[in-house]
């Protein structure tokens, strides 16, 4: 809301003392930009977020109402009910939720359950710890009254049935496997919070986990820096911690689009001779200013704000042929 050249008082905040090269620039007023961007295109999550955030609700409230739109879409197949199972038909959810102050909380391989993120979410506000895995996060799930509920849904079933006639694991780029959603917004007194929630990689070894409900893989956020969240395939990601990286690449300068392109070489770089996966990432930095890259051509970003709900074409490390 920035009119004319006029930015009201509410809208500014004070930028912290950066120091570069040994020099100490001044802080200076930014104007704050509400907003949620989400990886792929999921319309309906970004709207929600961005309903939170006019009605004044807060970043962190944004991201987990965002996201459980997905969760709850069993057209999704690669987040909540719907997901598509592990090897042996069991959908297990993993999620993750930051919020302005560095709290987090995370869920790892949790089943029966269709709202992973706001279990994170309960992990990080009401107990000492920041994961919670298996039959643990689910019990604790139970205590804290969530409802207990079948994930496998028809179709994911009969698709794991095809499955298991060849059994073979190979994610295929952009399509089927790629759809987890990793969440990043700002509110109105400019401060940021993340999310991120799926099933993981389709038809996984049983306990397998990826990136996505690790905090500083699959998401990060410092609210001194900006937020950066992963999809694709989870293994690359925890490898290069690829969201903290990407944050502290824009601490030292970089803007969120040179981040998450550096974050995606830094993948190419551990896999010379293989990039026939899929990695892309989404990162905002405190300016409200937003970027993203991947490795195959066809992942795009979500964002709500003032300027509109878009869907941006990423660029890619390869190029389309
Ligand atoms: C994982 N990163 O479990 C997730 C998968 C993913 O869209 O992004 N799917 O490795």
């Amino acid at each position: 809301m920035v009119t004319a050249g006029l930015v009201s008082a509410p809208l500014l905040a004070s930028s912290q003392e950066n120091k570069k090269n040994g020099t100490t620039i001044s802080p200076m007023a930014t104007a704050i930009k509400p907003m949620a961007i989400c990886t792929w295109n999921f319309k309906n999550a970004t709207a929600k977020a961005w309903e939170v955030l006019q009605n004044g609700g807060s970043a962190l409230d944004a991201v987990e109402q965002g996201v459980m739109v997905e969760e709850a879409n069993e057209n999704n197949q690669t987040v909540g009910k719907g997901g598509r199972p592990d090897r042996d038909g069991n959908v297990t959810l993993d999620a993750c939720i930051m919020d302005k102050d560095g709290n987090c909380g995370a869920v790892l391989a949790m089943q029966n359950i269709v709202h992973p993120v706001s279990v994170a979410r309960k992990v990080m506000e009401d107990t000492p710890h920041v994961m919670l895995a298996g039959k643990g996060a689910e019990q604790f799930a139970y205590e804290k009254g969530f409802e207990k509920v079948d994930l496998l849904t028809e179709k994911s079933k009969q698709q794991w049935l095809e499955w298991k006639k060849t059994s073979q694991y190979k994610p295929i780029i952009n399509i089927e496997n790629h759809d987890t959603i990793g969440m990043l917004a700002i509110d109105k007194n400019g401060d940021i919070s993340g999310a991120c929630t799926t099933s993981g990689m389709a038809y996984k070894y049983a306990g397998r986990v990826g990136d996505s409900p690790i905090i500083g893989a699959g998401l990060f956020i410092d609210n001194e820096v900006g937020g950066a969240t992963a999809t694709g395939v989870g293994e690359e990601v925890v490898r290069t911690v690829g969201s903290f990286l990407i944050v502290e690449l824009m601490r030292q300068g970089k803007s969120p689009q040179e981040a998450c392109e550096e974050g995606v070489k830094r993948i190419i770089a551990k896999n010379k001779d293989n990039t026939d996966f899929q990695i892309g990432f989404i990162a905002v930095n405190k300016k409200g200013e937003t970027g993203s890259y991947c490795i195959h051509p066809g992942f795009t970003y979500r964002q709500y704000s003032e300027d509109g709900h878009i869907n941006h074409p990423s660029d890619s490390y390869i190029k389309r042929k």
